[in-house]
């Protein structure tokens, strides 16, 4: 008997799980027929019909096209909740995204938003801090915590990494980072620097009278991850980085799970792989949602104004979304990174405000007068963006600001 996944009617239910879709059909194919195969290959059917497929068991578990968008190319499906595994994310991405991105007869998808029911959302942890959370260990609040990444992104030995971090942190950087792709390796041992670094860290502290934060790259197999992590605390660190797209959800998860009660930040690396064709893929805010329900403290979101692509829709989309009430989850940092300078600052505090990580790696470490005068011109541009004081007449007696301004006017 063949069914029809199709009904406009369907008034979805509070449990239902809402997914949208933009669907380019391949040629010939009209997007209701698209959206049937989508739902069907997405919910409980595939490309023929089906002698072993009931109605009973259709009407209670197939998935429910109930809306069209020719003009918009938009399809949104409704799922009964009874479909998905509770706290499974890749249960969840096996069915709403995955065989559906290789059918023949879709020439381009994009899941662009996925709405869950409250029920859904609580099964998760979510993040362990919130905002709040985070900005009570710093004792920063109403503007950005800045931030760094240690530059070159590999290549400095253990002490020197940490000797950098403590001239970042005694002027006046807030958090500092391992870059993406720095773990452990033989010029730089995981457990060599997190020694090396929580003793000048702790130095730093002491001299500043401010709380410094390292967000040490855990990133690995499992199994290291969590023995990266358990060092990290056993040390007295309070911040572990993963990359979340490399590791996985279920990793992410379960070290989540574990509650070490650190601070988890999380990299974004290699999400434009299917986040940033607009026409194919996932976007930027669903990883967000799935990075919230696996429980990221402080997520890499964009800066609009970086190197980084990234519409001032998309990121500020997406850093509402992780500052908003979501069911009982705590809210998620936002972290703007990625080809920032000075000069960048007074735009990006205009766009995507104060409530947020701001991260400079060349922007610090590319200063003409070295890393010092890097982080001190950063705090200077930080400190005028807020008083809305225009950065070139601030620099006038701020001289590293000046240089910084000038080394990378264009
Ligand atoms: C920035 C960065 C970050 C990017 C990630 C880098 O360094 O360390 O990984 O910000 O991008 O390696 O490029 P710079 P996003 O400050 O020197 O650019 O935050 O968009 O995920
Ligand atoms: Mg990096």
């Amino acid at each position: 008997m063949a069914f029809s996944y199709l009904n406009r009617s369907y008034k979805p239910k509070k449990n239902d799980i809402i997914v949208e879709y933009r669907v380019e059909p391949s040629f010939g194919l009209s997007l209701e027929r698209a959206a049937e195969k989508i739902a069907a290959e997405s919910s409980i059917g595939t490309w023929t019909k089906l002698s072993t497929l009931n109605k009973r068991t259709f009407n209670r578990l197939s998935a429910k096209i109930f809306f069209v968008s020719k003009k918009t190319k938009r399809v949104k499906i409704a799922y009964p909740l009874v479909l998905f595994e509770p706290r499974s994310i890749p249960q969840l991405l096996s069915s709403i995204a995955g065989n559906i991105f290789s059918m023949k007869d879709i020439k381009n998808l994009r899941l662009e938003d996925i709405k869950f029911p409250d029920v859904y959302i609580n099964k998760f942890s979510g993040p362990g801090f919130g905002i709040d959370g985070i900005r009570k260990i710093f004792g920063i609040y109403n503007k950005p915590i800045l931030g760094s990444i240690i530059k070159p992104k590999v290549g400095l030995s253990a002490a020197e990494q940490a000797l950098l971090a403590y001239k970042v942190f005694k002027n006046g950087i807030d958090i500092i980072k391992d870059d993406e792709n720095l773990t452990d390796l033989p010029f730089d041992k995981f457990t060599e620097r997190v020694k090396e670094v929580l003793k000048l860290k702790k130095k730093a502290e002491k001299e500043t009278g401010k709380k410094k934060v390292y967000a040490f790259n855990v990133t690995g197999p499992l199994d290291i991850m969590l023995e990266r992590a358990k060092f990290v605390k056993k040390e007295g660190g309070k911040c572990i980085m993963v990359d979340i797209v490399s590791c996985g959800w279920s990793a992410l998860q379960y070290l989540r799970d574990q509650n070490f009660g650190l601070i988890i930040h999380g990299h974004r690396a290699g999400h434009s792989a299917f986040t940033r064709n607009k026409k194919h893929g996932l976007t930027m805010l669903v990883v967000a949602k799935l990075a919230r329900l696996a429980g990221i403290d402080q997520l890499h979101t964009g800066t609009v104004v970086g190197k980084m692509e990234g519409t001032r829709e998309e990121v500020l989309s997406i850093d509402n979304f992780l500052r908003k009430k979501w069911a009982n989850l705590k809210p998620v940092m936002p972290i703007a990174s990625g080809g920032l300078h000075p000069a960048l600052l007074p735009k990006l505090i205009d766009i995507l405000g104060r409530d947020l990580i701001i991260n400079f790696g060349g922007g610090i470490h590319g200063h003409p007068q070295g890393s010092e005068a890097g982080a001190i011109a950063v705090c200077q541009a930080a400190k005028a963006s807020l008083k809305r004081i225009p950065l070139n007449k601030f620099a006038k007696n701020h001289q590293e600001l000046k240089s910084a301004l000038s080394y990378w006017k264009n």
